[in-house]
């Protein structure tokens, strides 16, 4: 069953331990999308703050038990939305199916995530270098869906001046990221303006993690 819904993927190591999975989720990504807007209808995309008070340009909203959030207090995981108070909604089933598949392919099985940064980027919108290292648990990797317009996905080595390199990651790509690659400099270059048939004129990336021990 897992195999006819995720064929064998086209891989491309980018790094020791990161691969992109060329096209593994093209087949979902209406299913991921209706997911996407299910969590956003509960859980608003919003523009949170780096602990400098300056606004992130990507557009954020989570899914899971620990999402993460970013405040002039730090960043961190939170269990509740605090704009509502409430629970992120739960993690859609086929976002756990996508990413236990892809970290599979990518020769980790077992993969339950328990956190899904959802990030909506407008043209402009970018991420800076940075390290996702918030998470208690490091030996898992982290599981990166791009949907809609493509980008240009900068990645680094474990120093922020290490030299940078680039990859274009389109509609249905998915990235697998960790071993010796968990902790590398990472960013996109800002979204150039187009449009897309399932997501208009945005890309939508799905970060999967798992944030908590167990
Ligand atoms: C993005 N991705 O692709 C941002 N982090 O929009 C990330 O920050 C990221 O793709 C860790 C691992 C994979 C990623
Ligand atoms: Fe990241």
């Amino acid at each position: 069953m897992t195999a006819e819904l995720f064929p064998a993927p086209a891989m491309e190591p980018i790094g020791p331990g990161a691969v992109i999975l060329r096209g593994f989720a093209s087949g979902q990504a209406a299913t991921l999308l209706e997911g996407v807007a299910g969590i956003a209808a509960q859980a608003p995309f919003r523009h949170m703050l780096t602990p400098g008070g300056r606004r992130l340009s990507a557009a954020m909203t989570n899914s899971g038990s620990a999402g993460w959030v970013s405040d002039r207090r730090g960043y961190r995981y939170e269990a509740l939305d605090p704009h509502s108070g409430q629970p992120w909604p739960a993690l859609p089933e086929p976002f756990l199916a996508l990413a236990a598949a892809a970290a599979a392919a990518a020769g980790w099985a077992g993969y339950r995530p328990d956190g899904c940064l959802v990030n909506r980027y407008e043209p402009g919108a970018r991420m800076g270098l940075h390290q996702d290292r918030d998470e208690a648990e490091l030996s898992w990797p982290i599981v990166s869906v791009s949907l809609g317009l493509p980008v240009v996905f900068l990645f680094g080595g474990d120093r922020r001046t290490a030299p940078v390199r680039r990859a274009r990651l389109a509609h249905g790509d998915v990235v697998v990221w960790g071993g010796e690659s968990r902790l590398a400099f990472h960013g996109v270059a800002p979204l150039a303006p187009g449009a897309h048939p399932l997501t208009g004129a945005c890309r939508i990336n799905l970060t999967l993690r798992r944030a908590r021990a167990g």
